[in-house]
């Protein structure tokens, strides 16, 4: 029988004991910090523990993420290098993060900061709305959550365009790579959405620059990671009128700071790192699967690339 530990701040631990004991009865789940014997732990199944926490455990075998992104755990200086890692991508999650993207460009494209003011004003006035052939929707990233986003937005007849580091091909979708391939997405698009992973590379990525190259009056959508973004380099642009506005579910600091000019910038919408949840019965299948592959030394489709960086 294998052992698991589980820790989360966030994450239901009840509904996540009960779903993976219907689905892997026989695995022990020890939740921190009740772990007994930490010799005995074979896979650690986590968001955010503290740091050491992974190192103290002598037999890992494996970690996996109980979210989508796994920069959290790289902040970890002492993470044992030999212990492989799993994301957690689940069709939950996938389609949690598509509605927001969805519902964020349709926000702008359909002129709601507008007509919410105008509301409060008790103005009728009528726009001629934007018209969904002209303004193309741009994904940062194509791991499987930006395909999802870019099918779906295909669906709703968007010119849809994707940006990946290394070349993709993708049905319906216009693909760009590269640095000059960033450059060309940023001009086309009217709404570009950034679901990138965080890593040394992308780091910062949002700044004066990458900003400078988006169209006049576009849009951008963050639901990558806060430290995508120059902060005030996107304060700048949305002041300076180059940008018409910006809808961020991720920041520097979780919670954003009370006082952090996004609050009450008229040009923002904020969202409390809510974009998507990790579903318990889902993403129990998902990790049990995941430990099957493993025992059966298959392959792990959501293997981290450590030299990536996710
Ligand atoms: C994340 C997640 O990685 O919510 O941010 O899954």
């Amino acid at each position: 029988m294998a052992t698991m530990l589980f820790y989360s701040d966030i994450d239901p631990i009840d509904q996540w004991q009960s779903a993976l004991a219907k689905l892997a009865p026989d695995l022990d789940i020890r939740v921190y910090p009740d772990i007994n014997e930490a010799a005995e732990i074979d896979y650690a199944l986590v968001w955010k523990p503290p740091a050491g926490l992974l190192s103290s455990l002598p037999n890992l075998k494996l970690i996996h993420s109980i979210g989508a992104g796994v920069d959290w755990l790289f902040e970890d200086a002492s993470l044992p290098d030999d212990v492989p890692i799993v994301r957690m991508v689940d069709k939950c999650m996938k389609n949690m993060m598509s509605e927001y993207a969805i519902y964020a460009v349709l926000h702008f494209h359909r002129d709601m900061p507008r007509y919410q003011a105008q509301q409060k004003a008790g103005d009728w006035s009528r726009h001629w709305p934007a018209m969904t052939t002209d303004n193309p929707v741009g994904i940062l990233g194509l791991g499987e959550i930006g395909q999802m986003i870019a099918r779906k937005f295909t669906a709703l007849d968007f010119q849809t365009h994707g940006w990946s580091r290394s070349a993709k091909q993708i049905d319906g979708v216009t693909c760009h790579h590269g640095p000059d391939g960033m450059q060309d997405i940023l001009a086309r698009c009217q709404y570009v959405i950034c679901v990138l992973p965080l890593t040394s590379e992308t780091n910062g990525i949002i700044d004066g620059k990458f900003l400078k190259h988006m169209r006049p009056n576009s849009f951008l959508i963050n639901i990558g990671r806060g430290a995508h973004v120059v902060d005030r380099d996107l304060l700048a642009a949305l002041d300076q009128g180059h940008l018409g506005g910006a809808f961020l579910d991720v920041f520097h600091d979780e919670p954003l700071a009370s006082d952090h000019p996004f609050w009450d910038h008229p040009k923002v919408v904020i969202t409390p790192h809510i974009a998507a949840e990790t579903d318990p019965a889902d993403g129990a299948a998902e990790v049990v699967n995941n430990l099957y592959r493993f025992e059966r030394n298959e392959p792990l489709p959501t293997l981290v690339e450590r030299n990536r960086g996710y």
